[in-house]
């Protein structure tokens, strides 16, 4: 069986719950508790398996892969139905481009390391650093509102009337800005395609409070 090394409020172990859901896969979860005793992802243990000492880590039979957007293109090549790329060549690059574009430009920027050692390191205070996290998430939401306004592609979901990568990159990071308390209010776009998303028991399934590691 497929296992995953996760933890409930990653945003990027978030994203490869759901495309294991979506696509049907059963999987084991395998708890990293990034915050218990400065943070099992930093353990020797956890660093034999992923020296990349981030979450989330999938297995699968011989296989190990780091960085969820590797895992969600791997996914994709091993298990193609239902997909979560679309067939068309330019849509396929549309959806890689908004995937991207959370995954590499608004997370990147707000993960717990980041923002530790703007605190433990730069003596950034409290209130610095979530000026930081904010800054950096709105300007990537309001990027990807403008580019879901404008481009006329959006359905249902970012890409017509099915999920695909960007739902799947975009639902966790809603999460992670709620979870931030940023005010969503200026992208109504992006609000409606996370409600159509959290609508799907793919979705529901992979969300952090129903994870067997979230606390009761
Ligand atoms: N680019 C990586 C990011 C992975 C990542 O940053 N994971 C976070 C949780 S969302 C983590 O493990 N953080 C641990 C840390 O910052 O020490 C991916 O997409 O997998």
């Amino acid at each position: 069986m497929i296992k995953l090394y996760s933890y409930f409020r990653s945003s990027a172990a978030y994203r490869v719950r759901i495309a294991l859901h979506y696509k049907g896969l059963a999987f084991q979860t395998l708890a990293v508790h990034l915050l218990k005793e400065g943070g099992e992802q930093k353990k020797s243990e956890y660093l034999q398996l992923n020296p990349q000492g981030l979450v989330p880590y999938l297995i699968d039979g011989e296989y190990g892969i780091s960085q969820s957007l590797a895992i969600l293109e791997y996914l994709e090549e091993t298990y193609p139905q239902p997909a979560l790329l679309p067939k068309n060549v330019a849509d396929r690059a549309y959806v890689r481009s908004i995937a991207q574009a959370i995954a590499c430009e608004i997370h990147p920027l707000n993960n717990l390391r980041v923002l530790d050692y703007l605190k433990n390191t730069l003596g950034v205070d409290e209130q610095a650093k979530n000026h930081w996290y904010h800054h950096w998430c709105k300007t990537g939401l309001q990027a990807l509102e403008s580019q879901l306004q404008q481009r006329g592609k959006a359905g249902l979901f970012c890409l017509g009337q099915t999920p695909s990568l960007a739902d799947v990159c975009l639902v966790p990071q809603w999460f992670n800005a709620q979870r931030f308390e940023v005010d969503l209010a200026p992208y109504p776009k992006l609000a409606e395609i996370v409600n159509n998303c959290l609508a799907l028991e793919s979705f529901a399934r992979a969300a952090p409070a129903v994870q067997p590691d979230a606390p009761i």
